[in-house]
């Protein structure tokens, strides 16, 4: 089970709304198509890009199922399942299993505050435990769910009593600590990288898989900067890697995911807008955003091949 790791490039998927913020499964099916042939290695379904906590469970589950039959076994499919009641995380987890999902993932639960790695351990054995057959990775992710808690002490503890725990996706910016846990136990746990625009960072510390969302606008970039870095040309993974910093510092002068859904609709996916309080970027942002785009010649450097050359 555990040696089923995750490698390169993992996108944090869309989840594609209609016009009345209703889930509209058809794009699902393209998108995932157009993210393999870019070279994306597996998908991170219902996390923070996806909306997982905007969706109520019968549409995540709607959601998991559409990624799962795109991608037809063709990449590993993750089902972040994370929710405030451990219950219904444990039944999305145990719904993850059932429709052929390779891993799960869950956040912790964030209304009532977690501040004690013992505490963590407990709430991620129950949701784990919807799952015994899959992979686990906890989902760490401070910024959102206040939870700041030490990482290598939940691999320790969790390890012990969490028997299908495999790792986390850290998506936090402690290069330290994401170091200590890639080096832990590397045989038994697999540590994602969840920040896009320090991925240069983490590879230099050791990462061998990210997941992120702006690898669904720009695959080629990241691509191109692991590429860079295996081949020892440091300049050219920091020139690439600055094209992403410059990318994400653009879009994330509007509500970072409508935004990046409106980036999505310029390249011809019609994904909709966020649901409340993300919400839908208004026209006039829109064209902004693709003049500060143009402005940075995104659309020529997050072309991938493929299509440049048709
Ligand atoms: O899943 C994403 N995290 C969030 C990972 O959306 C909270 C990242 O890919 C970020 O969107 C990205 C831009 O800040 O690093």
């Amino acid at each position: 089970m555990i040696d089923n790791k995750l490698n390169g490039l993992i996108a944090a998927t869309y989840t594609p709304l209609d016009d009345n913020g209703e889930l509209n499964l058809d794009p699902i099916a393209a998108m995932t198509e157009w993210l393999i042939a870019q070279g994306i290695s597996g998908l991170y379904v219902c996390g923070s890009t996806g909306e997982g906590m905007s969706l109520s469970s019968d549409e995540r589950r709607r959601v998991a199922e559409a990624y799962v039959q795109s991608a037809g076994g063709r990449v590993p499919v993750i089902i972040q399942v994370g929710h405030n009641s451990l219950a219904e995380a444990r039944q999305l987890a145990a719904h993850a299993q059932q429709i052929g999902a390779t891993h799960v993932s869950a956040t912790c639960p964030s209304y009532f505050s977690i501040n004690n790695v013992n505490t963590l351990v407990d709430c991620m054995a129950e949701v784990a435990g919807g799952a015994p057959e899959l992979p686990f990775y906890y989902y760490h992710i401070p910024a959102l769910t206040g939870s700041t808690l030490d990482m290598v002490e939940f691999l320790k503890l969790g390890g012990q009593r969490i028997p299908n725990l495999a790792g986390l996706k850290y998506t936090d910016t402690k290069l330290h600590e994401f170091q200590q846990c890639l080096e832990l136990d590397p045989a038994r746990f697999d540590v994602v990288w969840g920040c896009d625009e320090m991925m240069l960072g983490a590879l230099a510390t050791g990462a061998t898989a990210s997941i992120g969302s702006t690898f669904n606008i720009a695959a080629p970039l990241y691509l191109g900067i692991t590429e860079a870095f295996h081949q020892g040309d440091l300049v050219e993974a920091r020139r690439l890697q600055s094209l992403s910093v410059e990318m994400i510092r653009t879009i994330g002068k509007y509500p970072f995911h409508a935004a990046m859904k409106a980036v999505l609709g310029m390249k011809g996916f019609d994904l909709g807008g966020c649901r409340l309080p993300q919400g839908r970027l208004p026209e006039s942002d829109v064209s902004t955003l693709r003049q500060n785009l143009e402005s940075i010649v995104f659309f020529d450097w997050s072309q991938p091949e493929i299509h440049a050359a048709t």
